[in-house]
């Protein structure tokens, strides 16, 4: 299988992200991948090369799972933080006011024209801080995604894209969980339009993908699945319970599986299968795999004890599927394991593709 990795993911680099009423070092470090670069140059997969894709046709397929309104916002933020403040350029932005959408409550239909209240407006935590390279960041990964789904379209078993920041926790018009566009969503939507009628995400990242759901929640075309952390006691708590099964059209064609801290192999393996079954009665015709390696039993900030030979087999039950398949590349911040991790997934799947 091809890589596609971004050549600009160092451009975003976090200081402090805030945990329990004190600022803590980032966990989603730009090591993170050039640990997974160094381990696919002494196990190579296949090509490893960064993405050519057409400006317009990138910003198109960005535009199809983000508002307009999000984008300019996103675009234009640095410049903004840092006119509110020169001493700005020297500090990460970070949100601090919310407008909660309780009905009856504040109001999100009116943009602000503060920027601290636009930053808020579009974030759900503040553990993801906005930096001079974020934008361009994000869519050099943004462009890695469609580059897998075009290899994948065009007849590839399987691509990776190999981006960070990581996406899944971005929704439709939020930033949020160290992520600001959605790869993933990205992928499945340029699928999508490259002609596969069904494709099915299958989340296997120790948090929800709670903006990959959203932003296929009410459609009956792409299905989405996801296993993680038990949302009543993980991050991002507010979403990921087996109860939200999709809306409207969508009605059925979301499946969450959440298993409580401390689960091992045996038990995520089996879920794997249950999880499986669905996308093969859902009839998919094309699999997107939000890849986050923070089920490790090492990872810091996650509580699942996978071993790093397990992800060998995780990718072999993937392959199973017998679907083309893009790969994203999401948490795990256990960071000199991530890149054995990442690669065992992917080589354990390539074997048995
Ligand atoms: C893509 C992804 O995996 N995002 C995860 C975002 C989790 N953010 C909140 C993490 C809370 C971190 N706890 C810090 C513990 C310090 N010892
Ligand atoms: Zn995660």
């Amino acid at each position: 299988m091809k890589t596609f990795h971004n050549p600009h993911h160092a451009a975003h680099a976090g200081q402090q992200e805030m945990f329990r009423g004190r600022m803590v070092p980032c966990h989603e470090v730009p090591a993170r991948l050039d640990f997974v670069l160094a381990e696919l140059q002494r196990r190579p997969l296949g090509a490893l090369q960064t993405p050519e894709v057409d400006d317009a046709a990138l910003d198109a397929a960005i535009g199809r799972v983000h508002s307009a309104r999000y984008l300019d916002f996103l675009r234009g933020a640095w410049a903004e933080w840092v006119a509110m403040d020169p001493a700005n350029a020297e500090r990460d932005a970070l949100p601090s006011v919310w407008p909660l959408s309780n009905r009856h409550g504040f109001r999100n239909d009116v943009l602000p024209t503060n920027f601290a209240a636009c930053l808020g407006l579009f974030s759900f935590d503040s553990g993801s801080p906005l930096t001079a390279g974020t934008w361009a960041a994000a869519r050099g990964g943004a462009a890695c995604a469609l580059a897998a789904a075009q290899d994948v379209s065009a007849g590839a078993r399987s691509a990776f894209a190999l981006s960070r920041p990581p996406g899944h926790h971005a929704g439709p018009d939020f930033l949020g969980g160290y992520c600001f566009l959605n790869n993933a969503a990205i992928a499945a939507q340029a699928l999508r339009d490259a002609g596969h009628a069904k494709v099915a995400v299958l989340d296997v990242d120790y948090h929800h993908g709670n903006g990959t759901q959203t932003i296929f929640y009410e459609r009956a075309d792409v299905l989405t699945v996801s296993i993680h952390g038990d949302p009543a006691t993980e991050y991002p708590f507010f979403l990921g319970h087996a109860d939200e099964r999709g809306a409207g059209a969508g009605e059925g064609f979301n499946l969450n599986l959440a298993l409580p801290r401390g689960t091992g192999f045996s038990v995520w393996h089996e879920t794997l299968n249950t999880a499986l079954q669905a996308v093969q009665r859902f009839g998919a015709t094309a699999l997107v795999v939000p890849m986050g390696l923070d089920t490790f039993e090492g990872d810091p900030i996650s509580g699942f004890t996978l071993k790093s030979a397990d992800y060998f087999t995780m990718g072999e039950a993937l392959a199973a599927a017998g679907l083309p398949t893009v790969f994203t590349f999401e948490g795990g911040y256990a960071v000199d394991a991530v890149g054995t991790n990442a690669v065992n997934l992917l080589e354990g799947f390539q074997r048995a593709a």
